[in-house]
């Protein structure tokens, strides 16, 4: 692109005036991208926080959470499997899709693979013709709900496992059947837990494999890259998303996308601090991941019971209002299907959580800003509230620590604040800030390292005609989309249906 005189004296006008820097056709520019930003499919991944876990295998009937691969098929029966069932209670939650363990620990498949016997199709399951994978596939495109799929690395039933014939022609082709055969996938789950005692084909013993090296990593991924472009890959280390280094609910605080990995970190093998955490510019946008299971087991057990809907709601203000994502587990029971109070519990989280979001109180403000990229209203705090996620308010690039007034069409009550950035210009915030107007004067509520995503504050319920978000760090000009206060109601008293185990 060649500079014409016109452009060179605008910029050097626009410089100096500190003010943004104008296109050619007198639009003013969007600030440059700082750090390490998304790619478009982890945008896309980013607008649907929310989403579901299903473990189901043969530990479902055996009351194990790691199988040993000695199960016989014969013991996967469920009674009434519906996946329509499964799928409609999540979406009844608010989930967004659905990640099926096509393959834990113990090396069952649940779908006709030729990679293995050891499948469905050796079960009793639809007399050998079944396969749970495509009844979840199929569910899930009837009720537009993603799908995603679990395949485990770790295999204790396969006797080749530790040596390169597993990898090559049992767990790269089953990683192959599984992002080829059912569909668009939103999600390929890459799990951690790796090597150890199994069966292995009935020679028992201990297996130990290189965690850097052994799978082969660069190929299995590249094939999930080729086969579901649009696909986040899961692992400790991302590449799409990375793990939160906990299962029990909640994401660090910060919880930072960027994070720095080092050349030794791999899946299995990485410090779980820093995944909690993420890095202030870190090299890598990989956002993190919470994992948790809505029962104390990652598989049904009925002497479990499953978490209260309250329980769950302080799950999702820990991890998608850390600017994560939440998979949430939901264990199907031998029936093959959700227990009835694992559906209440998740009903009753979905109309918390439409309920509280229903009404954003600030939605009908008039917004002040200490400050407006080239005083343009595309860029005007008006933004913050106009429901639109990629519309912000952008500051001047000399600009970094601006405030914006925001006054409400009368006093609100409110108990639950929301902020988001426009993440497609990386994370730009180190410290932000919100007061309300209370007895006349500011009142600081609430305030956060980083925002990204998504943030979310639970506070007492405060009463206020007028409050303010203040930067106070910044190493660029901030981008923030969204600005809400909500008014979340209190739970009914939690009653699961049906009493005692079954
Ligand atoms: C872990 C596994 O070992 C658990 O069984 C479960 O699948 C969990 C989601 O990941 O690493």
């Amino acid at each position: 692109m060649h500079a014409n005189p016109q452009s060179v004296a605008r910029l050097a006008l626009s410089l100096a005036w500190g003010v943004a820097l104008q296109s050619s056709h007198g639009a003013t520019l969007p600030p440059a991208a700082h750090g390490a930003t998304p790619t478009p499919a982890q945008v896309k991944h980013a607008e649907r926080p929310f989403y579901a876990f299903c473990h189901f295998t043969v530990d479902t009937f055996t009351g194990a959470e790691w199988g040993s691969g000695a199960e016989k098929p014969e013991i996967f029966n469920p009674s009434a499997f519906d996946a329509n069932q499964i799928v409609t209670s999540l979406q009844a939650a608010g989930a967004a899709g659905v990640i099926l363990t096509c393959k834990h620990h113990d090396g069952f498949c649940l779908w006709p693979t030729k990679t293995t016997p050891h499948n469905v199709s050796a079960s009793p399951y639809k007399n050998g013709k079944g396969d749970i994978v495509r009844e979840f596939a199929d569910a899930c495109k009837q009720h537009n709900f993603a799908f995603g799929v679990y395949v485990s690395p770790w295999d204790r039933n396969n006797e080749n496992y530790g040596t390169p014939k597993y990898v090559t022609d049992v767990y790269h082709e089953q990683i192959r059947e599984l992002t080829t055969q059912y569909g668009q996938l939103f999600e390929v789950w890459f799990d951690g837990a790796n090597g150890g005692s199994g069966h292995y084909g009935g020679k028992g013993g201990t297996r130990t494999i290189d965690r850097l090296t052994y799978y082969n990593w660069p190929v299995a991924w590249g094939m999930v890259l080729k086969n579901q472009p649009a696909a986040m890959i899961f692992s400790d280390v991302g590449p799409g998303v990375r793990w939160c280094g906990n299962e029990q609910g909640h994401a660090g605080d910060p919880c930072r996308a960027t994070i720095t990995l080092d050349p030794g970190d791999s899946v299995g093998n990485i410090d779980a601090g820093k995944l909690g955490t993420g890095h202030l510019g870190g090299k890598q946008w990989i956002a993190a991941e919470v994992d948790v299971s809505i029962r104390p087991g990652w598989f049904f057990h009925p002497e479990q019971n499953p978490r209260a809907p309250e329980n769950l709601m302080q799950i999702y203000l820990n991890s998608v209002g850390h600017g994560a994502s939440l998979n949430l587990n939901v264990p199907p029971d031998k029936r093959g299907l959700l227990h009835e109070n694992d559906v209440a519990s998740l009903a009753q989280l979905g109309a918390h959580l439409r309920q509280t979001f229903a009404t954003n109180l600030a939605a009908k403000a008039s917004a002040k800003a200490s400050n407006t990229r080239g005083n343009d209203p595309a860029y005007g705090p008006e933004k913050l509230l106009d429901g639109d996620p990629w519309s912000a308010w952008v500051t001047d690039d000399a600009v970094t620590t601006p405030e914006v007034v925001l006054t409400l069409d009368g006093e609100k009550s409110f108990n639950l604040i929301l902020l988001r950035e426009d993440i497609r210009l990386g994370l730009r915030l180190e410290g932000v800030a919100v007061d309300a107007w209370l007895d006349g004067q500011w009142k600081e509520l609430a305030k956060a390292e980083s925002i990204g995503s998504c943030h979310l504050w639970r506070l007492p319920e405060t009463r206020s005609n007028k409050v303010r978000v203040r930067v106070t760090k910044a190493p660029v000009c901030p981008a923030l989309s969204d600005f809400g206060l909500y008014l979340e109601p209190a739970f009914p008293a939690w009653q699961p249906p049906v009493g005692g185990g079954r």
